[in-house]
This record gives C-alpha cells, sequence and structure tokens, in this order.
C-alpha cells in the first residue's frame, strides 16, 4: 500500500497479530477473476459475464475479519491490446502485479495454456519475482475425469497449484486459507464493513454495462461504456439517469431495441439490482448516444470515464 493513498484509514481496534496485505487477481480475459472475488467476498461487487474484457479497470475487494484484512485486486483480463483501451486495460493488470504481496493467477482449467499466459508468466518474474504466486487452475466443475496440468504449471514452476471453481466455491476455502498464511502482519486499512473501493455510482455504472453486455451480442458488449450523468437520493428512493455510450448508429438501434423494448429490459434488470445494492427504490432512466470509436480516443476515453494517466505515470 502506498503512504498517499487517499483511502487510507487506519481502525485502532485490531489484534496484534493481525494480517493485512494486496493480493493481485490476474489471468486472461474470462478466467473468472471477478467470480472468484464475488465468492470469497460472499457478495458481488464486480461484474463477470461470459463475454471476455468485462472488467476494465483495477478495483478493489475487500475481505475483513477480525483478525486479517485482504485488498483484493480484480484486474482487466490480459490479452494483447487492439486499441487505447485495451492498452488501458493491460496498464492497470500490471500495474497490480507490482503492488502486489501475493499474486491469484487465475487460468481456465478447461483450456491449455494460450501464448498470453506465457506473457502473464514472463510479467510477473520480470516485475514481481519475489512474490509469492499462487496459480488457480479454475472451472474444475466443467471436467470430468483425469488432466494433466503440468503444461500450465510449466510456464512458472515456483507457483502453487490449486484446482477450484470460483463459481460453485469448490476448494476457494482452501486457496483463501493459503493467501492467509502468506500476507505479512499488517494494520486494517478500510473499515471492516466496507466490501469495495468503488462508490455506489461507479457501481451503478457497471451494473448498467453488465446488463447491456448480457443483453446484447457481436462488438457490442466492447463498444460500451456507461456514464451516470445524475445520482440523488430524495423521498426515501435514489433516482439515477445515465447515458449508455455506443460506437455507432447500428449499435444504437440494436441497444435500444424494436419499440425500445431491449433498453427497457436492460433498464428493468439494472434498476432491480441497483435497488438491492442501495437498499431503496431506484428510479433509472437510461439513454442512449453515440461517440463515435471512443476506444481509440484519448480525449473520448476521458470523456466516458476512464480517467487515463498521463504519459508515463500510472
Ligand atoms: N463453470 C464455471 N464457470 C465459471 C467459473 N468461474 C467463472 N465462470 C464463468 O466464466 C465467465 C467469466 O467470468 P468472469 O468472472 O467475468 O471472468 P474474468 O476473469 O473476471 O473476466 P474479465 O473481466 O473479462 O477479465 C462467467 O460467465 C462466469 O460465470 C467456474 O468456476 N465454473
Ligand atoms: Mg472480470
Amino acid at each position: 500500500m502506498s503512504d498517499n493513498d487517499s483511502s487510507l484509514y487506519l481502525e485502532e481496534d485490531f489484534p496484534e497479530h493481525h494480517r493485512s496485505g494486496v493480493v493481485a487477481v490476474v489471468g486472461r480475459p474470462n478466467a473468472g477473476k471477478s467470480t472468484l472475488i464475488n465468492t470469497l467476498l460472499g457478495q458481488k461487487i464486480a461484474i463477470a459475464t461470459p463475454k471476455p474484457q468485462t472488467t476494465r479497470r483495477r478495483q478493489l475487494g475487500i475481505y475483513t475479519t477480525p483478525d486479517v484484512q485482504i485488498l483484493f485486486t480484480d484486474t482487466p483480463g490480459v490479452h494483447q491490446p487492439h486499441n487505447k483501451l485495451g492498452e488501458y486495460m493491460l496498464k492497470h493488470a500490471t500495474g497490480a502485479l507490482q503492488d502486489a504481496d501475493v499474486i491469484l493467477w487465475l487460468m481456465d482449467a478447461t483450456q491449455p495454456p494460450h501464448q498470453v499466459d506465457q506473457m502473464i508468466a514472463d510479467t510477473i518474474e520480470g516485475a514481481a519475482s519475489q512474490t509469492p504466486v499462487l496459480l488457480a487452475l479454475n472451472k474444475v466443475d466443467l471436467l470430468q475425469g483425469v488432466h494433466d496440468f503440468s503444461a500450465h504449471l510449466a510456464l512458472l514452476p515456483r507457483a502453487e497449484l490449486f484446482k477450484i471453481s470460483a463459481l460453485t466455491g469448490y476448494q476457494t476455502d482452501a486457496l483463501l486459507a493459503r493467501v492467509i498464511d502468506l500476507l505479512p502482519l499488517g494494520p486494517r486499512y478500510y473499515p471492516t464493513e466496507q466490501v469495495s473501493d468503488q462508490n455506489m455510482r461507479f457501481i451503478a455504472a457497471e451494473i448498467i454495462r453488465e446488463k447491456v453486455i448480457l443483453n446484447t451480442e457481436k462488438e457490442i458488449p466492447y463498444s460500451v461504456a456507461v456514464e451516470i450523468d445524475g445520482y440523488k437520493e430524495e423521498d426515501n428512493r435514489t433516482v439515477i439517469s445515465a447515458i449508455i455510450y455506443v460506437e455507432r448508429d447500428s449499435q444504437k438501434g440494436i441497444v435500444v431495441g424494436k419499440g425500445g423494448a431491449k433498453i427497457k429490459e436492460i433498464g428493468t434488470q439494472a434498476r432491480r439490482e441497483i435497488a438491492e445494492q442501495v437498499g431503496t427504490p431506484v428510479h433509472l432512466d437510461l439513454r442512449v448516444k453515440v461517440l463515435k470509436d471512443w476506444r481509440d480516443n484519448e480525449a473520448l476515453m476521458r470523456r466516458v470515464g476512464y480517467r487515463l494517466p498521463k504519459k508515463d505515470e500510472d
């Protein structure tokens, strides 16, 4: 943890043997990183979908018990970037490695190692060669019979191997116990009840983006950004308005749907889930706008909420 972290918070009341630290959760898109963090925390703090490249920036899932606080860093799946958004995502993933006390590398056990996995192994050894690595082969609930994972482990022989299912929770307790073993002694950085470093505004935008991804196909899930342009609590309800950005006119038509049917469905699903999280009824107003090729334009990326670093800065 850096000393200038604005969220730094020190609670007096924790035992002397208290452990804490940062666990970077990394891996290819769709490996199950966000699902695993939600499972370990016992609540959904990050969106997860069947489409790769769902997570776009680094965010924390905070696990707290009387003796331990773990800051799980959810990261975008590592892939060869094809545009400015992809570069931004890669930077967030590799940056997380350098700050970690433990690296939790997830691979999809149903697939052979990919060339990007080699890149991940090389990046770990380049940026964090002293940091313990747990290699979790995920989705074993989908496997039948006996499997040989020597090719996976050969990428980073010093890693400790776990076979888990983030979805069912199989062996995730064992993985968590090992993470805790590896953490140094340290204080509690966040209040005990805090589970995420993101505010409700960001989480609402993510939930809306998740519902767009789940209700669309092809390029659209990748082309969508969501901006919350109004958020207020009034008369015991939460009133939110948001803009869904897409990259082309044709995409706008698809997201809106025939007679507005699709955007209505997206709105209903998002409103329900946001209401569950904020604990009040929610009024949600959605609009769809075209922002041509925003994913390859830094100024437009900033406009839709991706805070790009200045050159050479994280
Ligand atoms: N069967 C099965 N599916 C899983 C498991 N873990 C995750 N999934 C599914 O895999 C898909 C991807 O999960 P995510 O958690 O979004 O993956 P991610 O690694 O965060 O992906 P990115 O954010 O794109 O990098 C979702 O449909 C999950 O439900 C698992 O253990 N078993
Ligand atoms: Mg994710």
